[in-house]
């Protein structure tokens, strides 16, 4: 019986991440999901009341306590396996995966906001100049892992990877049209292996 329930939709880049990591870790059987619809406009009353950021993932233990964001569960799950870990427990692999990965997530932060600014936002209230400089962080986040990070990305499919991977996955699924793959030829060979890993079948956002 699973012990532990993540609050959990489909179309969550930042679930996906935790999802991934469960398929990658074996333990999958041990977290029920609970599918949430949220927004920052419609909060879900129980998130808010155990994650007062009202934001997905947040993952209820067995005793009742509940962690959040998406980096502190990916931490915690990668710390109930016995698998090789997922965050290198130290040294400089440490610092620099955890790095990459925070520009993954850096890459998932603008993109939910442009999503949330064209979706939810009233279009005669929209901001031109702040949705570009949201693109504008995604395109220096991808021009720099092109660049500096294929080699690394190749080397270990862990949390800097899986963050990127999700990361790519949700910029095909809300910003299509930003047509990533024309502009970074490195990471869409990548991004074309590491799609066919089980975990990320297994998890494709709809
Ligand atoms: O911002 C809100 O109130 C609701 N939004 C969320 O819960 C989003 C869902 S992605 N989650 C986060 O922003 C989590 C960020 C946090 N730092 C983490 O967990 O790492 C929904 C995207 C979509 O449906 O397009």
């Amino acid at each position: 019986m699973s012990s532990m329930t993540l609050y959990h939709s489909p179309s969550s880049p930042f679930v996906r991440k935790i999802s991934v990591l469960l398929h990658e870790t074996g333990q999958v059987e041990r977290v029920a999901l609970r599918e949430v619809q949220l927004s920052p406009t419609a909060p879900h009353a129980e998130v808010t009341a155990d994650n007062p950021a009202g934001k997905i993932p947040a993952l209820r233990l067995a005793d009742g306590s509940v962690l959040h964001d998406s980096r502190v569960i990916f931490d915690y799950l990668d710390q109930q396996h016995v698998g090789e870990a997922l965050i290198p427990p130290s040294g400089h692999a440490r610092w620099r995966r955890l790095t990459m990965a925070s520009l993954a997530d850096a890459i998932l932060d603008a993109a939910v906001l442009l999503r949330y600014e064209t979706f939810l936002r009233p279009e005669e209230k929209r901001w031109d100049e702040w949705q570009q400089a949201q693109q504008d962080k995604i395109e220096r986040a991808l021009a720099y892992f092109e660049r500096d990070c294929l080699a690394e990305l190749a080397s270990h499919f862990d949390v800097a990877a899986i963050g990127l991977a999700c990361s790519l996955g949700y910029l095909d699924l809300r910003q299509p049209k930003l047509g990533w793959r024309a502009r970074y030829a490195g990471l869409a060979g990548w991004y074309a292996d590491v799609s066919q890993r089980p975990s990320m079948q297994a998890t494709q956002p709809k």
